[in-house]
């Protein structure tokens, strides 16, 4: 049942892209007081916690996800009082801070790696993971982003592991003085007010690299239960790990309800089935409609009761899900209110990430655009393997991390009221149609649905407790579920094609009230990207 002090299980959780959101200053680049000045429409959307992408000092490298002093923030984004005061400010409009924890590695410009890499024999040198060459070994090139390799360093005569890229060396954490470095600092942030964390690529912490194990690895779990203890045992504080290589076994040890890990995981398999088999990411496949209802029953009815899932399609990696999922052109606002109104009906706690609630799309960058360091490595490396541009382009714009990372579309002013100054990175064309200024009030905008749905879930307690249940599970086109207590019973029919379908459900819908819908008026046939939630039981 419902404990209050699991208040994340009614909650919706709002990412924010700093860099992205608002500049205040000018400089072309997102900032904490730009967050500040947003939290009013932050509140107006009804979200309960922000999760920052990480605001740490950094160079940069991969966007901060290489940190090189975790207790300061990068004077990009403004300073540590600045920091107070946003969790002040959300704090009293009733919005809870979470930060991103990058621990699996630092910055090559931490001071604990620059250490590591002078002498053998300095402490910080076991706070990273080093080998020895091999017999007649010489230093090869750096390997792309995210698969993982060794780097030479003349100085300590030994190679460093990386996962992602050469600039951020992974931590060593089979090293107790790394781990307990990491959870004084996460209780110094605790201490400053945090309400919670995101943990990136938790599933990496108990990697061992001599035995070939990146992920799941034999301590892994060890580790993250010893974190736990000593850092996320405060009343209220909610952790969410990002876990690519969950299963709905593993997710139910991290998320056990007895609190001994974390609050939950963002696990991938669903944003996995659109690529091709055997393939990467780059290699685009269409979404299998069946496989999808399959893997979101799959996890609905496995984590039941004994451990909670996270409902997100997007984040800073992944595309706009407009574009991937639904229809950006002619049906943009029905598949985007279509794929909200479906996922919010599930159990778990939905993540919003900035600009899905207006229904961004993705961008159409040029090759030299691209900025992103992972895009970057796969244009050089595709190109290298022989691919041509118009290939290449075609895999960045459906699948680049630069897709979400386009400046927030506040309203039609120049650069879209992001900045008075140059954005980073160009603002999408389609900003004077697709923009919040348009939206907010305005009944039947994007805005409008995700702020009802919000609403929705904190009236009615099937949002949270409501067992799953997929129906219609051999039909090509339509997703429909419910979600039942004793008391009450939700239905979500939707339409996943462009054309009109009939209703097989419409007997069953006719017995019951209409909690939302993204169409005005009710008809018996489903119209292109329909989708229908309806409610039955006490009011
Ligand atoms: O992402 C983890 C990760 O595995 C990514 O490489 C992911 O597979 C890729 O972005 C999908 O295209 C996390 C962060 O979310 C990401 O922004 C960082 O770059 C990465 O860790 C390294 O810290
Ligand atoms: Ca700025």
């Amino acid at each position: 049942m419902y404990n209050p002090s699991d208040w994340w299980k009614r909650a919706v959780i709002y990412q924010v892209y700093p860099r992205s959101f608002c500049d205040s200053n000018g400089d072309g680049i997102g900032d904490i007081p730009g967050i500040i000045s947003k939290l009013d429409y932050l509140e107006t959307l009804g979200v309960d916690a922000i999760w920052l992408s990480p605001v740490c000092r950094s160079p940069q490298v991969d966007n901060g996800y290489d940190v090189s002093d975790y207790r300061d923030i990068d004077p990009m984004f403004g300073t540590l009082e600045d920091m107070d005061r946003l969790i002040r400010e959300a704090g009293a409009r009733g919005i809870r801070i979470l930060l991103d924890l990058v621990l699996n590695h630092t910055s090559n410009e931490h001071p604990w790696f620059l250490a590591a890499s002078e002498s053998r024999s300095d402490p910080y040198h076991e706070y990273y993971i080093w080998r020895d060459p091999l017999p007649g070994e010489t230093p090869g090139d750096a390997a792309g982003f995210g698969s993982g390799s060794w780097q030479w360093v003349p100085a300590v005569g030994q190679y460093y592991y990386y996962q992602f890229s050469v600039w951020q060396p992974d931590l060593n954490w089979a090293n107790p003085a790394v781990r307990q470095a990491l959870y004084d600092m996460i209780n110094w942030w605790a201490d400053r007010g945090v309400g919670g964390f995101r943990l990136d690529v938790v599933d990496h912490l108990g990697k061992d690299p001599s035995l070939g194990v990146k992920v799941n690895g034999p301590r892994l779990h060890e580790y993250v239960r010893e974190m736990s203890a000593a850092c996320f045992q405060r009343p209220g504080l909610v952790t969410v790990g990002e876990a690519w290589s969950a299963t709905p076994e593993i997710a139910k040890r991290y998320s056990d309800p007895d609190g001994s890990e974390l609050s939950m995981v963002f696990q991938f398999e669903h944003i996995l089935l659109d690529q091709a088999p055997g393939g990467s990411k780059w290699d685009l496949a269409p979404l299998p409609l069946k496989a999808f209802k399959q893997v979101m029953d799959r996890w609905q009815t496995e984590l039941r009761g004994c451990g909670w899932n996270s409902l997100f399609y997007e984040n800073h990696d992944l595309p706009r899900i407009v574009s991937r999922w639904g229809d950006d052109g002619e049906f943009r606002e029905q598949s985007a209110q279509m794929l909200a109104i479906l996922l919010f009906g599930m159990e778990g706690t939905p993540y919003i990430y900035e600009g899905q609630e207006l229904g961004m799309t993705n961008m159409r960058l040029d090759l030299d655009e691209y900025q992103d360091i992972e895009t970057r490595g796969m244009i050089d490396a595709r190109r290298a393997e022989g691919y041509d541009d118009a290939d290449i382009l075609r895999s960045a714009r459906a699948k680049s991390r630069d897709n979400a990372r386009t400046p927030m579309q506040w309203n039609d002013a120049e650069h879209a009221g992001f900045t008075t100054g140059t954005p980073w990175l160009r603002v999408n064309e389609n900003y004077r149609e697709i923009n919040a200024a348009r939206q907010v009030g305005v009944s039947g905008s994007v805005f409008e649905c995700y702020r009802a749905l919000i609403r929705l879930r904190k009236a009615y307690p099937v949002f949270t407790e409501g067992a799953f249940s997929l129906l219609l599970p051999e039909d090509d086109d339509l997703f429909a579920y419910t979600r039942t207590t004793a008391d009450e019973t939700l239905l979500v029919v939707c339409n996943f094609r462009g054309r009109e379908l009939p209703d097989p459900l419409a007997e069953t819908e006719a017995g019951m009230t209409l909690l939302i819908g993204n169409y005005p008026d009710a008809q018996t046939t489903l119209r292109p990207y329909e989708a229908r939630m309806y409610r039955k039981g006490e009011v």
